[in-house]
């Protein structure tokens, strides 16, 4: 008998309601698929199978969450939940104030229109899409300083999310340090395949922004996936918490933006959060939310949204939640290397990233490959996953050409708690009957573009 060698990841809960799923034919995907521009933002979700197009707001909670919702203290003012989260964000990110939001972009707002001017540099680890609009519409201009590594999708390097030190120095040196109001630093970095940053790369970041008096907003939307990581990869850090590095790398920040419907195991939710000696700034913030999202106890969210969220930071928090989330991941991301899928390595956090550029090598970047991909995936099995190529990144403010980036990958995005080992299976074979008949496949044109975030509503059409 063959001996197992390897102790596999499973899941610390156990399913107690399900959710009831339509499988559907390849003609009627067809045509939803034309309805929806090949856009797969736009596919009903009734119409979809599997849904890997975000991990964002689609996570299962817990029994625990669900009965906090109960607990909703629907006040307009002080609700306790309020400070039920204030205190969970106090205990585990370290960070003395808080400021809900509907979501991470209400958060984003609030701190690009407080520290961006018209005319300054915004340097982050790569950009992500409504992180780097809030910064654009606040005046800003947005730089990426991620590791050329990041830009790559073949190497390997276990910090993909680091920041260049000497790309961060010479822009200060270029444009001088008054106009470069914060750096931007996610964990784990999303465009780049969910890479993580080390703690070390965060600390060195730290002392070269301390010697400039620059600040560090950190993006804490899936700063737990990245703590993980740091225990698993980053020598030092085995015999620590996930508390304890979570902790560790918010110090070294002066603020965060959350996206709560993220790591946060929640639906809804978000907020700004800043250290003891930023009382200036939460000031501003708290005075600016009631303006944009709703009172500073609740910043657009009802009481059980914000009980929810506190719980959600417990929950997520524990390693075993992040083995079973992460390893889940990974067991996909296995499975497709293992039948020769080009994907992005290593084997990020929240997803896997196809890389389209590989996958469908006949298609010019302005066919839009990933796009293309993305319907191919859904055509053939219901699957719903997301581009991030081309159309995510846009276009130049200044130029209005596309941006080009390097990487045209589609992501299949897993939700938290969500989908079973054989959903996996599925999503892997449905994968590779694709990559089977790549050869056929035909790009697409744009026949619609919004003005902002144009992958949320662009529509295509099948190229002849
Ligand atoms: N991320 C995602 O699917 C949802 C919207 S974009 C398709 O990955 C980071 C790192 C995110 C993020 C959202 C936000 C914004 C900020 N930072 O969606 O506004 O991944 O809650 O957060 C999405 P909200």
């Amino acid at each position: 008998m063959q001996k197992l060698k390897k102790r596999s990841w499973a899941e610390p809960f156990k399913i107690k309601t399900v959710e009831l799923l339509k499988v559907t034919t390849r003609e009627e995907r067809n045509r939803a698929l034309k309805e929806a521009g090949y856009n797969t933002f736009l596919l009903k979700s009734e119409d979809v199978y599997i849904d890997l197009l975000t991990d964002s707001g689609t996570n299962a909670m817990s029994d625990y969450q669900w009965a906090g919702l109960m607990l909703g203290d629907e006040a307009y003012a002080g609700s306790k939940n309020f400070y039920n989260l204030e205190e969970k964000v106090q205990q585990f990110y370290g960070y003395k104030y808080l400021v809900p939001t509907h979501q991470g972009r209400g958060a984003e707002h609030l701190i690009s229109q407080i520290l961006i001017k018209p005319g300054d540099f915004v340097p982050g680890n790569m950009y992500f899409t409504t992180t780097r609009l809030h910064q654009e519409l606040a005046g800003g201009t947005f730089v990426d300083i991620i590791i050329d590594e990041a830009h790559d999708p073949t190497s390997t390097y276990p910090f993909k999310g680091n920041i260049d030190l000497q790309k961060l120095d010479d822009l200060v040196k270029r444009v001088g340090a008054k106009r470069v109001p914060y750096v931007s630093v996610a964990g784990t970095v999303n465009m780049a395949g969910g890479q993580p940053i080390s703690m070390e790369n965060l600390r060195q970041v730290r002392q070269l922004c301390k010697n400039h008096g620059i600040r560090i907003v950190l993006d804490a939307t899936r700063l737990m996936e990245n703590a993980y990581f740091i225990k698993i990869r980053e020598k030092g850090y085995q015999q620590k918490t996930i508390a304890e590095i979570l902790g560790e790398m918010c110090s070294y920040s002066d603020a965060c933006t959350m996206s709560g419907k993220k790591d946060l195991l929640v639906n809804i939710g978000g907020f700004l959060a800043l250290r003891e000696h930023e009382q200036e700034i939460f000031e501003e913030a708290r005075n600016l939310v009631v303006v944009y999202e709703g009172l500073h106890t609740y910043g657009g969210l009802a009481g059980r949204d914000m009980e929810a969220m506190a719980r959600g930071i417990e929950e997520a928090v524990s390693e075993d939640h992040l083995r079973a989330r992460i390893g889940q991941v990974e067991y996909v991301g296995e499975k497709l290397l293992g039948i020769g899928i080009p994907i992005v390595l290593p084997i990020g956090g929240h997803a896997i990233f196809l890389d389209a550029k590989r996958f469908l090598p006949h298609l010019k970047q302005v066919e839009f490959p990933a796009q293309t991909l993305a319907a191919e995936l859904y055509l053939e099995s219901g699957i719903r996953s997301m581009e991030r190529g081309i159309v995510s990144a846009g276009r130049n403010k200044e130029t209005g050409d596309h941006y080009h980036p390097k990487l045209e990958l589609v992501r299949l995005t897993f939700p938290r708690r969500v989908y079973t080992q054989a959903h996996c299976d599925v999503t892997a074979e449905a994968v590779e009957a694709v990559y089977e008949n790549r050869e056929s496949v035909k790009g697409l044109r744009m026949v619609y573009e919004p003005k902002y975030l144009r992958f949320f509503q662009a529509r295509f059409e099948k190229l002849p």
